[in-house]
């Protein structure tokens, strides 16, 4: 299996760390789907990454298709888990993490284009949606270890996928002085091995002009 991913993606983190957790042989290929020349041309009609190439077979792409694939073709560890409660609020989980990441995208993308262009409002609104999807994690999370259940599954991947994507795209929101139970979750985590070695770092993408 080959996956097409971006350095910096929180989306493409997800299948990362998964087909590292549950040692599936695969090689990364490193896209910029903003840029021009990108990979996932004819391959996504979204043009967006992760994508999942398998012989023979159509791409995948979607990091919640990708997943949910990759716990059929090896069911352990299993990230979607098999209980229909833990199932949903996982789910959730997952949607509010994976949100958040879009509207710290969406900031990005908006500041990264000429100054008299930037839409003050729509930053703000996409700031709300960053705020109280932070809040409703940690309101969710309380004292424990794990999102949901007492396993590790895809509520804990996106929810400390996107904790890190805060401190790489959005740091002046200083998470961390705000919610403690996030950071003593983000200690217990950060040593997980599927972590350390898929931590993001920027690319350079080519200027919008207009
Ligand atoms: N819902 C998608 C989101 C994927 C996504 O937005 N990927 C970004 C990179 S972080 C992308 O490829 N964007 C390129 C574009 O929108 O043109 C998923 O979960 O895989």
């Amino acid at each position: 299996m080959k996956l097409i991913i971006a350095t910096p993606s929180p989306y493409a983190r997800k299948v990362r760390v998964i087909l590292r957790e549950k040692n599936i042989d695969f090689e990364e290929i490193i896209d910029v789907p903003w840029n021009t020349d990108t990979l996932t041309l004819g391959v996504n009609p979204l043009g967006k990454i992760p994508i999942l190439l398998r012989d023979g077979y159509e791409p995948l792409f979607d990091s919640k298709v990708i997943v949910q694939y990759l716990d059929g073709y090896k069911p352990k560890p299993l990230f979607y888990p098999n209980d229909y409660s833990e199932n949903i609020s996982a789910r959730l989980v997952e949607t509010v993490s994976d949100g958040i990441c879009d509207s710290i995208v969406l900031i990005f993308l908006e500041n990264s284009r000429k100054e008299i262009l930037r839409s003050k409002t729509w930053i703000k609104r996409q700031e709300k949606k960053i705020f109280e999807g932070v809040q409703y994690l940690s309101n969710n999370l309380d004292q424990k270890q794990y999102f949901v259940g007492n396993h590790f599954n895809i509520a804990d991947v996106s929810g400390f996928t996107c904790l890190e994507y805060l401190d790489l795209r959005f740091p002046k929101f200083k998470w961390r002085d705000k919610y403690k139970n996030l950071v003593s979750y983000w200690n217990i985590h950060k040593d997980r091995q599927s972590f350390k070695e898929t931590k993001p770092y920027s690319q350079i993408i080519e200027p919008l002009d207009d």
